[in-house]
């Protein structure tokens, strides 16, 4: 892998806070290029993983751990260490060994099972991985290890029938999306999870929660309750920013990128104008 601190700070892109969750390093479907791509880029005072980072439920049937996803962890270590940032880990379902570890701190990196995180007006968001909302995953562990499984399968088939897509000349189709919609619309557990999310929002005197876990980025009232999803590094590549300026957005990879692009255009543009204007004076002595 390549060497990560190469970047300059000043080429990076700033934020207050990154929250990222379900990178599910360890699976064959984990993003770990397309994060390492961002990662390279961003300065961040605070990094919130959310959650389902390392997948450990996976690992443990299959290992799909690659070079990729040792310079991810690689990256984020580098980013506590040399830049700074302090690096909350949150439980997550998939990676609840680090359960029998919390609550620890490790000088900038801290374990946890949630976190509250205070944004610049001073609203409290509570982050959360999310898994306790979903009561198939509390009450039915046996259905929801089942359910992954099938999600695997699920991510296999998209695969393949994408490839189909792509050679018939269409454009890209979420089928594990598609039919996660219509089953847990089916289940109809949206409305018990709203209904926990707005309780422990309360109970913890917060104004909005950060989850993950359903891999699908969202920024929406539930009832007074500000309710973000990050999403996810397998098939969205979405995070949560809280810019320079307090803002909380939802955004994906592609705005990412751009932002970094832009920024490392207009620092070597600026590096052109001062190298070329002190040559300036060179060249119209040598004119004169
Ligand atoms: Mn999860």
């Amino acid at each position: 892998m390549e060497e990560t601190t190469k970047v300059p700070r000043q080429h990076k892109i700033h934020f207050r806070t990154l929250i990222l969750s379900d990178l599910h390093l360890g699976t064959k479907d984990a993003q770990a290029r397309e994060l390492l791509d961002v990662l390279r880029g961003i300065h961040c005072d605070k990094l919130i993983l959310n959650g389902d980072i390392i997948d450990l439920w996976s690992l443990q049937r299959k290992n799909h751990w690659s070079p990729a996803h040792t310079a991810v962890i690689r990256r984020i270590m580098k980013m506590a260490e040399k830049d700074g940032t302090k690096v909350i880990y949150l439980r997550g379902n998939h990676d609840d060994f680090i359960r029998r570890l919390i609550p620890l701190v490790l000088d900038r990196i801290e374990l946890a099972e949630e976190h509250i995180h205070v944004a610049q007006d001073g609203r409290k968001y509570l982050c959360i991985h999310g898994d306790a909302f979903d009561t198939v995953s509390v009450n039915l562990r046996w259905l929801a290890v089942i359910g992954d499984i099938s999600y695997q399968i699920l991510l296999d088939l998209n695969r393949v029938y994408n490839k189909w897509r792509a050679w018939r000349g269409k454009e890209y189709f979420s089928l594990s999306q598609a039919i996660k919609a219509k089953v847990k619309t089916a289940v109809s557990y949206i409305s018990s999870f709203e209904e926990h999310l707005q309780t422990l929002a309360a109970r913890r005197g917060c104004e909005g929660v950060m989850c993950g876990h359903i891999h699908k980025a969202e920024d929406r009232m539930i009832g007074n309750v500000r309710y973000i999803n990050s999403g996810d590094w397998v098939e969205s590549l979405t995070a949560v920013v809280e810019e320079d300026d307090g803002r909380l957005r939802v955004v994906e990879r592609q705005e990412l990128l751009q932002r970094i692009a832009d920024r490392r255009a207009a620092f070597e543009a600026a590096k052109v104008t001062s190298t070329s204007s002190g040559e300036a004076n060179a060249t119209i002595s040598f004119v004169a």
